[in-house]
């Protein structure tokens, strides 16, 4: 027995050890350029969003389009094409079952470009993201390809345009999800009634949305100009003077010119325009920008000014002081710092109190949506929140820097869900996904914290060296923010917590455990989260929580999918929330979610996911109300802010 026992461990230890061994740290690629289309003096920018034109690929020969070469003229050639708006997800626009359509689709549209552009300079194309794999043709010419939705991608277009004339783009768009792919999905062949058919099936429950989710532009650059800017900040102990070091990346060929040194000269303007700091740098592309008195950059309701944001302005100029290219972004000036307790912003601790949320609405589905954007912020601010996590992927660029400017901290996701199957090609796409998510986010002042998954199968043995290369991966491309994972598994299998910083935990006490059971969540909840915390010495989140509501439904006492039930839920996790508090080491409660949203069909959703605290409407549900009088109150017992005058209702002089 002892012998098999012996044997076992030695077993476990030997695989183990080989898979670690076969996980090796490969190089990804590397993200270049990508700055936001900005207009500028020396800039330009043009959208291509609108209504193109689009076909679906028959299921069974998702090839044919390449094959036949769709893209040599306009798909209406090949094809009878139908309208589709970009950007939105096509999958809820038409009446027939474009919705689980498994494959590719294409699009094309023609646009003019004018005459002017053709003088001496480089003409770019760029897209938000695009879910999940996207080929593009100019004028039938081949220009990019790029695996992984939610992230941007560009490619330079001068030498394929034709100039004072009209141009064609055509996209091809594959939604298809394997085990390779981030996220991870698998595509079967099922008999159906016709014969055979392929379906596509994933473990997370949100619905696959896919197609050109975010605009597309086309800008204009000169021949030399400022390709990467990279900010990071400092504040003196006493917060009263900031700093801003930035780095420029130059392409083009006067940056390969010996003779023609370069120069960068940055300057730092307040919310007012005033100058408040300028900086000349010589040969190189660099340095450092003093602000004194400093505005630092603080979270929603933990100052009286939050979101305080500078403007850089970038002017790459040549020896002769020639301008040859200006770039303008926006800065917060701030810190970042944690230990195995605490995470600080500004030297002060942080309690986040925030939500899960989804980039998802009715009809355009993950396509950017300004109005939707913007009454999210008001409803956050509106409920006293003051974080989310972008759960499951990267949230589109506009809700970056909107979130930078009202002061919302966010924990920032990469696509990798219910990681599984560890394997080398995988590793590779995750790395890759959180390459291009800080390449793209590294500048903004909201993002606190890297996300590297949600609920991977952390408790399988391969996951240990796995998640060490990712999370290793992760700290060499950003040494300032922490790193986290939202896990599922519990604390006594995990093996990926030792690798992160701080610890988040999802889980539906009373929901998918215990069902109905309001008496069994507060201890519970306190249990988890010091087992958690006993076992890594690490600060405790919890990134997820709640119950499905049905808006509408009332009943007393509370019965599952009520408006009471959800309330009753989410008072016992406050209970259990305020008592860990006191421990000093738990840092954040995230509900899950800020509002309902779509999902795979299942017998467990009745239209889909219905945890929203709003409906997918956004009309706040009975717990909403609650929830802002307990985010409120943390506001104004941690961050001393005052009370918005319509949080408590009037009842009678006897109640204050
Ligand atoms: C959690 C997942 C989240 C789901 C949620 C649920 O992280 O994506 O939506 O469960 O089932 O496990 O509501």
């Amino acid at each position: 027995m002892a012998l098999s026992i012996f044997s076992l461990v030695t077993g476990l230890y030997v695989l183990h050890f080989s898979i670690a061994l076969i996980l090796v740290n490969k190089e990804v690629p590397q993200t270049r350029g990508m700055l936001y289309p900005r207009e500028s003096e020396t800039r330009e920018v043009r959208s291509l969003d609108g209504i193109w034109n689009f076909v679906r690929s028959d299921q069974a020969n998702p090839t044919q389009g390449v094959r036949d070469e769709w893209y040599a003229k306009e798909l209406s050639k090949s094809r009878p094409t139908i309208p589709m708006p970009v950007p939105a997800s096509y999958n809820d626009i038409t009446t027939d079952n474009l919705r689980d359509h498994v494959g590719t689709v294409w699009y094309d549209r023609k646009f003019f470009v004018p005459r002017s552009w053709s003088k001496d300079q480089r003409i770019w194309l760029r897209f938000g993201s695009v879910h999940y794999e996207a080929y593009v043709w100019i004028n039938g010419q081949k220009v990019v390809k790029h695996e992984m939705g939610h992230l941007p991608f560009e490619a330079e277009v001068t030498d394929l345009l034709s100039y004072g004339a009209e141009n064609r783009i055509t996209v091809m768009c594959d939604n298809a999800l394997i085990q390779t792919t981030v996220p991870q999905g698998r595509i079967t062949e099922v008999p159906n009634d016709g014969g055979m058919t392929i379906v596509q099936s994933y473990t997370f429950d949100f619905f696959n949305y896919a197609g050109i989710h975010r605009s597309v532009h086309l800008y204009t650059t000169p021949r030399t100009f400022i390709e990467e800017v990279e900010v990071t900040t400092n504040l003196s102990k006493d917060a009263t003077v900031g700093e801003v070091f930035y780095s420029v990346s130059v392409n083009g060929s006067a940056a390969n010119e010996a003779d023609n040194v370069l120069q960068i000269q940055a300057n730092l303007y307040d919310k007012d325009g005033i100058l408040v700091a300028n900086a000349t740098s010589d040969q190189k592309l660099g340095g450092k920008l003093q602000v004194n008195p400093v505005k630092p950059w603080w979270p929603y309701l933990m100052h009286s000014e939050p979101g305080y944001l500078y403007q850089l302005e970038i002017k790459l100029l040549a020896t002769n002081d020639e301008l040859l290219d200006v770039y303008r972004l926006k800065v917060g000036i701030r810190t970042l710092s944690w230990n195995s307790q605490q995470f600080l912003i500004n030297g002060k601790p942080v309690y986040f109190r925030g939500f899960g949320r989804h980039e998802d609405s009715d009809i355009r589905g993950k396509g950017l949506d300004n109005a939707l954007m913007v009454r999210d912020f008001n409803l956050l601010k509106w409920i006293g929140a003051n974080a989310y996590r972008t759960s499951h992927y990267p949230y589109s660029e506009e809700s970056m820097q909107f979130a930078d400017e009202h002061g919302i901290m966010i924990i920032d996701e990469c696509p990798s869900v219910d990681t599984e199957n560890f394997s080398q090609e995988l590793l590779g796409k995750h790395k890759s996904s959180l390459e291009q998510l800080i390449h793209r986010d590294r500048n903004h002042p909201s993002v606190v914290m890297w996300s590297i998954a949600n609920e991977p199968r952390t408790g399988s043995v391969s996951a240990d060296s796995y998640f060490e290369l990712v999370a290793n991966f992760t700290r060499s491309l950003d040494k300032t923010r922490p790193i986290t994972a939202a896990i599922a598994v519990s604390n006594t299998q995990d093996k990926a917590g030792r690798s992160l910083d701080i610890i988040s935990f999802n889980r539906y006490n009373a929901w998918y455990s215990n069902a109905g059971r309001l008496d069994m969540i507060t201890q519970n909840v306190i249990d988890e989260a010091i087992a958690w915390n006993k076992r890594y010495n690490k600060p405790i989140i919890m990134s997820e929580y709640g119950a499905d509501t049905l808006e509408g439904l009332h009943m007393q006492p509370a019965y599952v999918w009520s408006e009471e039930f959800q309330t009753e839920v989410f008072s016992r996790h406050f209970k259990a929330f305020d008592e860990l508090r006191k421990k000093g080491w738990f840092i954040g409660e995230f509900v899950w979610n800020f509002a309902d949203f779509k999902t795979a069909q299942s017998y467990t959703r009745v239209g889909g996911n219905k945890k929203g605290v709003f409906t997918r409407a956004r009309q706040p549900k009975a717990a909403a109300h609650l929830l802002r009088k307990r985010y409120f109150a943390l506001g104004r017992d941690l961050d001393q802010c005052s009370f918005p005058e319509d949080l408590f209702t009037y009842i009678a002089d006897l109640i204050s």
